[in-house]
């Protein structure tokens, strides 16, 4: 089951402000998710996520698959009971996740040959294999297996051609995971994946066939795949507006905060991205000013939390008052960059809700600044801030 509706358009760009209902609940588009590859966003609790707004999470078909397997997903009631998260998830495919295996797997149109990389042992993902796992994992958006076509592979670039090659046989795929989805009588709703590396025609190409196969909604991938910064803003700029304007848009593994709010104006979404939870185990920090590295000494004493307007837990602590606005809960800076040289746990678990919270706040202002009908002020504005420096 998918609706998705329509509540407002910017008239200078292709945003829009929607509402998308699945099995398990209802997100305001547009909206940021976070990743649980392994059935968890690393270092959250389910209750911080829902705190801090989370209203849709992905997981991943091929390392649930891998561990703990279907037999145990199957028995604890899928992915949601399993993960103890009762609104909406999104799962990948594994086409993307098995394409990163590199020499371990050989890409054939049946599908992917690969060693398991727990185990050794011998396993095949095709579209039907991954159409079964994702109805055993119950998740509310199901991924088509695609071939995320490489920008490069050992300095080679992709040509034409082999882009084409790679588009059409996820276009094929599309068609098998499509037929498997619907044989197993899934209730969910499943999405088609636009390639076609960094080719216009072939991108164009790609979404006419999706388009005519008629999926609830669409996804773009093979972007920020290692290409140029030019390349993948090209990409977005061209595809996201082309794709049927009724049905949910949703733009894979992307990307920075500018990279959203011009994604937002491209038309896309939905977006998924590990720079928040990463970045955060690496110290790195986003914030409304830029962004910070809390390991800098010059954050040794320093009393404020890591953004003074942030609602989060670790910058507003238990009342959710931000520093801006009197409150004066919240960790300080010299904290964090304690917990972080002594290696705590804590460091990143506080760096991980921060990070989540402002990239979902900024989709919020995003929706708000949409639905007052404002949002070229709102990219202003936000460009402006994020120039001035912490
Ligand atoms: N395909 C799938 N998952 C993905 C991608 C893709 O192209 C990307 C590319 N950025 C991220 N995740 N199935
Ligand atoms: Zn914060």
């Amino acid at each position: 089951m998918l609706q998705f509706e329509l509540l407002g358009q910017d008239p200078l760009s292709h945003a829009r402000l929607g509402r998308l209902t699945l099995n398990h609940g209802v997100v305001q588009t547009p909206i940021f998710m976070p990743v649980g590859t392994y059935g968890t966003v690393k270092g959250v609790l389910p209750r911080s996520l829902r705190e801090m707004g989370a209203q849709i999470i992905l997981g991943n078909t091929f390392h649930l698959w891998m561990r703990p397997g279907l037999d145990v997903l199957r028995a604890l009631g899928g992915l949601h009971g399993f993960e103890q998260w009762d609104k909406p998830i999104l799962t990948d495919s594994g086409g993307f996740q098995v394409w990163s295996l590199g020499e371990m797997r050989k890409i054939t149109e049946q599908g992917v040959h690969f060693a398991s990389p727990v185990n050794g042992d011998k396993l095949f993902m095709s579209p039907e294999v991954s159409m079964q796992i994702q109805t055993v994992l119950n998740s509310d958006i199901v991924m088509q297996l695609d071939e995320c076509t490489p920008y490069e592979t050992q300095g080679h670039v992709t040509t034409e051609a082999e882009a084409r090659a790679s588009m059409q046989m996820s276009l094929r795929w599309a068609r098998r995971s499509q037929d498997e989805f619907h044989r197993l009588h899934n209730p969910n709703a499943l999405f088609g994946i636009v390639q076609g590396g960094m080719f216009e025609h072939l991108r164009q190409e790609s979404l006419d066939a999706l388009a005519a196969m008629d999926f609830p909604g669409y996804a773009i991938g093979g972007v920020s795949v290692g290409e140029p910064k030019d390349d993948m803003r090209r990409i977005m700029a061209h595809t996201p507006h082309r794709l049927p304007a009724h049905k949910p848009r949703y733009l894979m593994g992307v990307g920075t905060p500018e990279d959203l709010v011009e994604g937002v104006a491209c038309g896309v979404d939905l977006f998924d991205c590990v720079m928040p939870t990463r970045n955060a185990r690496n110290g790195h920090l986003f914030t409304r000013f830029g962004d910070l590295k809390i390991r800098n000494a010059r954050h040794r004493s320093d009393p404020r939390p890591i953004d003074e307007s942030c609602r989060c837990h670790a910058c507003a602590g238990e009342a959710g008052v931000p520093w801006a606005e009197g409150g004066r809960g919240g960790f300080s800076r010299a904290y964090l960059h304690h917990l972080e040289r002594c290696g705590e746990m804590l460091a990143p678990m506080l760096a991980s809700i921060h990070n989540l919270h402002y990239y979902l706040n900024l989709m919020q202002e995003v929706r708000a600044a949409l639905d007052a009908g404002d949002y070229p002020a709102f990219r202003a504005r936000f460009a402006a801030d994020r120039g001035r420096g912490v």
